[in-house]
């Protein structure tokens, strides 16, 4: 792996968004995943290669300390803004189809539920692990994810819930969409959802974290 992409990766890991950022304080007046990952592009360095070398490894990293209780929520946020400056740059290319992803993930909260920190970290984590991600916000009814499914025929599910009253939407948006698409693989997150419930409701794969959710798409990518 060439210097700079080590570095980009530091970046990320350590949540070091930009050259004015003052965190972490000992990278301090240092540059930041947005200025390397621009000298990167400049230097003609593939945007694949910034994604799979650098990107990707280090929201690996971070994912499996967060899930191990090592790093916690903001150290995480630090971590998914720095990646974000980075896909800034790199998007376009994604965009163009000069550089490929892994395949669609629409992600959002189920109807009825306006929590969305948790669903924010799990899509800038699978952005992060080489997916596009279509993010269709909160309170999102069955409806939305039909439109999403018809447009990017093959795209994965994730569904969003933290209240134990929206999950019972949780389970009538998997039934929804299983009786039209049962091809469609859904996995759902969210602090009161469980394997059990997951397996209640008819939906493929229950993650706890956003680390598990990368795992999970990773399994149907390769
Ligand atoms: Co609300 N809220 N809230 N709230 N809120 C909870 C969830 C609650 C537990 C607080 C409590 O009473 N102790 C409680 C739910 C009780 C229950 O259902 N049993 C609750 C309630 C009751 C409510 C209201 C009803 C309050 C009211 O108005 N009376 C109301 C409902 C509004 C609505 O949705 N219709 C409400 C409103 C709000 C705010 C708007 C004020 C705000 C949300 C802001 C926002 O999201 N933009 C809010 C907040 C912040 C919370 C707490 C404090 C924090 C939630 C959070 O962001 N956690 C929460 C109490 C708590 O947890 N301490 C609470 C951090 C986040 C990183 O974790 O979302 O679990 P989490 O996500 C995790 C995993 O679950 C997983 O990955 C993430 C990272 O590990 N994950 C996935 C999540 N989604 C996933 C999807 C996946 C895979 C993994 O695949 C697709």
């Amino acid at each position: 792996m060439s210097t700079i992409l080590e570095q980009i990766s530091k970046c990320i890991e350590f949540g070091k968004i930009n050259l004015a950022s003052p965190y972490p304080p000992d990278m301090k007046e240092q540059e930041g995943a947005d200025e390397l990952t621009k000298k990167a592009i400049d230097e003609g360095i593939d945007p694949n290669a910034i994604l799979d070398e650098a990107l990707i490894p280090a929201m690996a990293i971070v994912g499996n300390k967060f899930s191990k209780n090592e790093i916690f929520v903001p150290q995480m946020l630090m971590s998914a803004k720095a990646m974000g400056a980075s896909m800034e740059h790199i998007r376009p290319f994604f965009q163009s189809g000069a550089a490929k992803r892994k395949g669609v993930f629409v992600v959002g909260t189920v109807a009825g539920d306006l929590h969305d920190i948790g669903k924010n970290l799990v899509a800038m984590m699978v952005e992060g692990g080489g997916w596009e991600v279509i993010d269709l916000g909160v309170d999102v009814a069955s409806a939305k994810f039909e439109e999403s499914i018809n447009q990017h025929p093959g795209c994965i599910i994730g569904l969003s819930a933290l209240l134990t009253t929206t999950m019972t939407n949780m389970g009538t948006t998997v039934k929804e969409l299983k009786a039209k698409y049962p091809e469609t693989q859904i996995l759902i997150g969210g602090a009161p959802v469980t394997t059990e419930f997951c397996e209640q409701i008819g939906a493929n794969f229950y993650s706890p974290d956003p680390q598990g959710a990368v795992n999970f798409l990773n399994t149907i990518a390769s």
